[in-house]
Parts: structure tokens; sequence; C-alpha cells
């Protein structure tokens, strides 16, 4: 395996960062998960459009262009020979000393991984999730924006370790009103009487590419879709229920804290999106 690590290619052993990396000592820095399908890297342009972003907002210089960076990350995915990936971008704030300060860290870190993807057992996908609301709020937007994918994801953590406790692969995070937001590292999509719903950026959620592939093809299928606030009730009274992310692609939910979603199978709003996606993917991308 190669890793991109500043500038240069370096093995597994060689790619290493300072123990006075901020991104370490503070979690301060960002990242994005991306995937390749058959050849082509899904949605290169959006996610660097969304790193870009994350960093404007926490006044982090990143060492290389977006024409750099694009480079990087398919050169990444080449050398590593691989038609299929899932490509982990970095960039931490760098080495500076114990204090917080980020202007005592001269330089960012940028670091791209490209590994096989390890997927969720196909059974998930054909009789959908069990999922279950967790204790842990979901960061707020006047603390910590999820729209900024920084490397501080305790927060998620918390309420993976939840998921674990429980048993459950994946939950459902409130934010601190107590409207649904997301998962831990998926976005939640709701049916009812035919449109699709989801949580607007504002309640404090990632913008996930996929929720905005998702949005697009059920557009683009004549189904109405709003983004909209929405509470455990709502999950509990809705139609059909689905997860969206870079890993988990488009998967069903069929059960909510006890209750049944819909008649307790994937939908067939959810099976049409889901098989839009799957093709949509193989299709579409930057070519390697
Ligand atoms: N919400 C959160 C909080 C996320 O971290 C998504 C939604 C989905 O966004 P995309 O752009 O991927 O459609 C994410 C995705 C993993 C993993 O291995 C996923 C994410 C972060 C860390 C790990 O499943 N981000």
């Amino acid at each position: 395996m190669q890793i991109y690590l500043d500038g240069k290619f370096v093995s597994p052993e060689e790619a290493k960062v300072s123990v006075f990396d901020h991104g370490l000592l503070y979690g301060d820095g960002i990242f994005e998960g991306i995937r390749a399908y058959n050849g082509r890297v899904f949605k290169l342009t959006e996610h660097l459009d969304r790193l870009y972003e994350s960093a404007r907002s926490i006044i982090l210089e990143i060492p290389l262009s977006w024409k750099e960076m694009e480079e990087a990350v398919l050169e990444t995915v080449r050398r590593n020979g691989l038609s299929d990936a899932y490509i982990r971008l970095v960039v931490t704030r760098g080495a500076g000393d114990l204090g917080l300060d980020p202007r005592k860290c001269p330089r960012a870190s940028v670091f791209v991984i490209a590994d096989k993807i390890t997927l969720w057992p196909q059974e998930l996908y054909t009789r959908g999730l069990k999922v279950k609301t967790v204790a842990t709020r979901r960061n707020s937007v006047d603390t910590l924006n999820p729209r900024i994918k920084s490397l501080n994801y305790l927060n998620n953590v918390l309420a993976k370790i939840e998921a674990n406790l429980m048993g459950y692969p994946e939950v459902v995070m409130l934010n601190s009103q107590g409207f649904v937001v997301e998962g831990t590292g998926d976005n939640i999509f709701i049916v009812k009487r035919g449109t699709l719903i989801t949580p607007p950026p504002y309640v404090g959620i990632l913008e996930g590419i996929t929720r905005a592939t998702i949005m697009d093809l059920a557009r683009g299928m004549g189904t109405t879709v709003a983004e909209d606030l929405f509470t455990m009730h709502d999950l509990y009274v809705a139609d059909e229920c689905f997860l969206t992310g870079t890993a988990a692609e488009v998967i069903p939910v069929v059960e909510v804290d006890g209750r049944r979603v819909g008649n307790g199978t994937p939908g067939p709003v959810t099976a049409k999106l889901m098989a839009a996606f799957r093709e949509y993917a193989q299709s579409n991308g930057t070519l390697l």
C-alpha cells in the first residue's frame, strides 16, 4: 500500500505524523471519506469543495491547490491499483506546541489513504436496519457545526459507543431541541405520503454528498423532496425510512425504537432509490 503524505508516497510504516500535530492533540483538522467505483472517483469535485469549505471555516490553509489535491487523490488510487476503493483524505493543522493556538502550527499536513472498502453485510440491505435513538445529542450549530467535517468526531464516537452497547449497527441522533438530525456517519430520510423528507442543514447535520445525490435522483424520478424538521414521532409513523452515506450508500431502516416503520420491510421508494444510486455510482465520477 502506498500512502500520500505531504507530497510523497510512503509505505504504511513510514506514514506517520508528529505527536505535536494538533490534529491529534486537539482534533484540529478536517477530512473526507470518498469512494471510487468502476475506475471513477465518485463526486470528487463535491468532496473537494466540501473539504475546502471546512478549511475556510476554521482558517486552515491547505498547502495544496484544489487541482493539486484532486491529482493527489487520483494518483493515490492509481498507485494502489484500485478501481473500487474507499479513500480517506485528511488535512491536519500540523505540528505546533502544546498550546491550542493554531498560529503555532506553521504548516498543515495532508495525507490520502486508498483502501478496499469493507461493506456492511448484504442482509442488512435486503432486510433493512433496526435502529434506536440515542441519548447523546448531536453537536449544535452554535457549538461545533456538524457542517464542518472536522477531526473532532467524539460526538459521533459517543453515539457509536451507545450503539455498540445496545447491539445496534447504527443509531439515530437528535439535536438538543429533540429534532431528528442524522446517524453517526449517515444522513437520514423518511418517506411520508409519497414525499421524501430529510432534515435541513441548519438543524445540525453534515451535508452529505450521498444525501445530495439522492435528492437529485428522487427529483429526477418526479418525487417531491423537502428539507424539513421532524421528530421521533414522525420517524415512528413514517411510511419508509433510510440512511445515506459514502460507506453505506443507501440502506433501508425498518424499525426505530421498537416501532415498525411502514410494514416492516424496505419500502418501494427506498428500493427505487437504492437501485438508481447503484446504477448512477457505477457510471459517474472523475476517471482515474
Ligand atoms: N453524517 C455524518 C456525521 C458523516 O460523518 C455522513 C453524514 C454522510 O455523508 P456523505 O458525504 O458520506 O454522504 C457522514 C459521512 C464511515 C464514515 O466509515 C463515514 C463518515 C465519517 C467517518 C466514517 O462510515 N462520514
